[in-house]
């Protein structure tokens, strides 16, 4: 009996789907004793450190986990699942951790580096282990702000380390019990053969990489798909893609693009070697979102068959519907993240978030949605997506926000812009400027920025740098580029002048005019860290 301990918090679904999708049955760990009736078991692990065991203790899985684990019972911890068997963490202080394998947890420092560490990288093996056998150095993808550091106290337990600023534990082992800090359910193939090997207890042989090489691994860029998705005037739910945040046909009956169906899509830009996909339910603020059950439906089916993360955007906000009866935005998130979402992205939302806070004097109040999903969820779960404008002024004087001297001069040839916050899709300017809602954003807890551009959505004329740039040092954590990429040469251009973390692209990808491959096998002439391969 192979059984997951899902105690409530994150996307287990993933994991489901995955174990699923490689042939094997799954038990629901539902009372204390079923945990000593497993023959193997999965602990996955999102949220915080403190929470998980609270939960843990709360649900009476402590002791019986124990006994499991001191046993050597054969165990896969995933992310959260490798912290907790540590002693404790830097992240929830005073809270005791299972204490299986010495030493605490603690935050990355920063230091120049994005925090969380999100994304793709690789794993230095030390030893040979069942769990990799076949491993090739393949990258796995990671989302965490804390991690194990190795040291004598835990050398019988160092089964891999990954380098994001100094090594940290990647993979534990000793005997049959082992964990991961990455998510093997959201690695592609490589996650999957690791998963198939702990399912099939497959017996350790040499992997196809030498032992203890000493070369760093890197984090890799990533590749975002994204989908533009709502109903047509027919009333299907269809992937669309606007020019400049217009979806409309220029023709005669001005009927919205279709460009596809989001499930198949999304499954093509999986296999094609997508790092992860987007939906962004477009007009999701018109809507009661809990009503949207299409999207839940695209999210459920896409996460059967897609083993990368999945980000869900639109209408991630409270509201009341119809009959008077009022959602928070953490039960909307709550139900995306349940139809197996990783990360929701939060638009219109931020930008009166942060117009609330700035009016509260900045004072966090803990009422926003960010800090709300962030504290259930984690940080690495909340995207930020802005959807910017240009306004050109003749002198920084002329306005009170963040203003850049441009090299592309405005209609009248104003020399100076600043790039102003909208919401409902790009219907409503407002008073705040991208650094003001990214900065502020980030202090609430957001992990990531989702940073779109009105003025070059669709054009295909390359990325606006500027706006990038600004973003870019203006926030520690990850930022994905996204509008405009028209060329392979685009996606070089925006990693290297930016040092952005990601490069999404729509139009492109959906037109068939680039494949996602094209843009990689060009990354590497220029010696830019990607992920290769399909799925
Ligand atoms: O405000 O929280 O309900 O979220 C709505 C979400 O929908 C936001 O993320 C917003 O960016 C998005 N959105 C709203 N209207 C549109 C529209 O196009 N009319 N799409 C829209 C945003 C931008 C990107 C696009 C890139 C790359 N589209 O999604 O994919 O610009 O395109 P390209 O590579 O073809 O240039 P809320």
């Amino acid at each position: 009996m192979i059984a997951l301990l899902d105690y409530g918090a994150g996307n287990v679904r993933s994991l489901r789907n995955a174990v699923h999708a490689l042939g094997f049955a799954l038990t629901e760990i539902e009372r204390p004793e079923d945990i000593l009736c497993a023959e193997r078991l999965i602990l996955p692990g999102v949220g915080s450190f403190g929470a998980a065991m609270r939960r843990l203790e709360e649900l009476g899985y402590l002791k019986p986990l124990k006994d499991y684990l001191s046993a050597g019972r054969p165990f896969l911890g995933i992310c959260l699942g490798l912290q907790i068997l540590f002693a404790g963490s830097e992240e929830s202080p005073g809270v005791p951790g299972l204490g299986i394998i010495p030493g605490q947890i603690r935050r990355f420092p920063g230091e120049g580096l994005s925090v969380p560490h999100m994304g793709w990288n690789a794993v230095r093996l030390q030893k040979h282990s069942p769990l990799f056998t076949g491993y090739a150095g393949e990258p796995f993808y990671f989302v965490h702000s804390y991690r194990a550091l190795p040291g004598p106290e835990n050398a019988d337990w160092q089964l891999a380390f990954t380098d994001y600023g100094r090594p940290f534990l990647s993979a534990v082992q000793r005997g049959a019990v082992c964990a991961v800090q990455f998510h093997p359910e959201k690695s592609g193939q490589a996650g999957l053969a690791l998963l198939r090997n702990f399912l099939a207890g497959t017996s350790a042989s040499a992997p196809a990489i030498p032992l203890g090489d000493p070369t760093p691994t890197r984090l890799t860029k990533r590749i975002v798909a994204c989908l533009d998705v709502r109903t047509n005037d027919q009333g299907d739910l269809v992937v669309t893609k606007g020019d400049q945040y217009d979806v409309r046909e220029k023709t005669e009956g001005r009927a919205v693009r279709n460009l596809g169906k989001p499930v198949e899509l999304a499954e093509r830009y999986y296999q094609e070697g997508a790092d992860e996909i987007a939906f962004l339910n477009i007009t999701a603020f018109r809507a009661s979102p809990l009503a949207d059950q299409p999207m839940l439906e695209v999210l459920r089916r896409t996460s059967e068959r897609v083993f990368v993360p999945l980000t869900i955007g639109g209408g991630i906000r409270a509201y009341t519907d119809g009959e008077g009866r009022s959602y928070s935005a953490l039960a909307v998130a709550h139900a995306y993240f349940r139809a197996g979402a990783d990360k929701v992205s939060i638009g219109s939302d931020a930008v009166l978030a942060v117009e609330d806070y700035l009016a509260r004097g900045r004072v966090k109040d803990g009422s926003s949605a960010i800090e709300q999903i962030a504290a259930v969820y984690g940080n690495q779960a909340v995207v930020i997506s802005i959807d910017p404008r240009r306004v050109y002024v003749n002198s920084p004087q002329d306005t009170p926000h963040t203003v850049i001297e441009t090299r592309f001069p405005g209609p009248k040839g104003e020399r100076y812009c600043w790039f102003q916050c909208t919401i409902k899709g790009g219907r409503e300017g407002r008073d705040l400027d991208v650094v003001e809602l990214a900065r502020t954003c980030e202090a609430l807890g957001a992990g990531e920025i989702l940073l779109n551009s009105i003025d070059r959505d669709g054009t295909g004329a390359g990325f606006d740098l500027e706006l990038i740039r600004l973003v870019r040092e203006s926030v520690s954590i990850p930022v994905i580029a996204s509008s405009g990429a028209g060329c392979v040469e685009h996606f070089a251009e925006v990693f290297c002048e930016t040092g952005v973390e990601a490069a999404l692209a729509a139009g492109i990808f959906h037109r068939r005019e680039v494949p996602i491959e094209a843009v990689k096998s060009h990354l590497i002439t220029q010696g830019i860290e990607i992920r290769n391969g399909e799925g």
